[in-house]
């Protein structure tokens, strides 16, 4: 028998404290209906925005370890999921995971996690962004942010882009493989700070864009809850734009639901306020198609 609710591999770190990767992405996953087995890539006390002296164990090869009983177990997925890497050896081992646990009609979404607002995060090095432009090839579904994108097409990072180029940049990524490009945080707007989520699907040919309310604040974790709210809205059988309405959505409730409070921004999200609006259907739509 099928088991009754979707699984997923959720191959990402661990951080305690922040509000970050699989803190974020276990409760969201589970509220949309979703089973999540996570496969830490590393065990961190916070996330690596805003804290020094974090401290930071690299999982690689405990995943073998992991890999083999699940393996064993002959366990099945619906989607396999990877964000933040330890190590750019983990490359090769997210890679061969895929490879291992591959069935048809499965979902596999990755999300680079390697830096934002121009900047690659404390521990992200070279090799990584060069690993994952090769692990992208694998994905059906890629979510970077906009400096992510920089970084995959090894471009300067800019603060503006129009919309042509945004969408040479979403025929660029999915080059690489993906039949799905999602880019968030892309600065598009008339107004330097506002920006907007961008996606494209080669096998309709099809470009999307859903504006973002600008809050001047920026919370750790953002991209990890817009990732998988894509992945439950896709895995529910919602289409490409409603999956990026509900992310959108859900992503500026939940800033605005912290930004209300003067927390430490490093804190994250107040997800716990916002969760249950994830078992409601969406009851208002703002995405365009992107013609032209
Ligand atoms: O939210 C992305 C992320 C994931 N994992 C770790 C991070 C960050 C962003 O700062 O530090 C460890």
């Amino acid at each position: 028998m099928n088991p009754p609710v979707p699984r997923t591999a959720a191959i990402h770190d661990l951080s305690g404290f922040g509000r970050a990767s699989l803190t974020v992405i276990i409760p969201i996953l589970s509220s949309m209906g979703i089973q999540v087995c996570p496969l830490p890539t590393a065990v961190l006390s916070t996330h690596t925005g805003g804290f020094k002296d974090y401290r930071f164990l690299d999982m690689s090869e405990f995943m073998h370890s992991i890999i083999e009983h699940w393996r064993e177990l002959e366990l099945c997925f619906d989607a396999i999921y990877s964000g933040f890497l330890g190590s750019p050896e983990q490359i090769q081992i997210v890679s061969q995971f895929i490879d291992m646990f591959k069935r048809e009609d499965q979902l596999v979404l990755i999300d680079p996690v390697m830096g934002d607002d121009g900047k690659p995060y404390g521990p992200v090095r070279p090799e990584l962004i060069r690993g994952m432009r090769r692990l992208i090839r694998k994905a059906e579904v890629i979510t970077p942010n906009f400096t992510e994108s920089c970084f995959l097409l090894d471009r300067e990072y800019q603060n503006r882009i129009t919309v042509g180029q945004m969408k040479e940049w979403l025929i660029r990524l999915s080059d690489f493989g993906p039949s799905i490009v999602i880019v968030t945080s892309v600065p598009v707007s008339e107004s330097a700070k506002a920006s907007a989520v961008f996606a494209y699907n080669r096998s309709d040919g099809r470009f999307w864009k859903v504006d973002c309310t600008f809050l001047p604040a920026y919370y750790p974790g953002t991209g990890d809850a817009f990732a998988s709210v894509v992945l439950g809205s896709l895995l529910q059988g919602d289409s490409l734009p409603i999956a990026l309405d509900r992310s959108v959505q859900f992503v500026t409730l939940a800033i605005k639901a912290s930004f209300g409070y003067d927390l430490p921004r490093r804190q994250g999200i107040l997800l716990e306020r916002v969760l249950s609006s994830l078992k409601a259907p969406l009851s208002s739509s703002t995405y365009q198609p992107v013609e032209g």
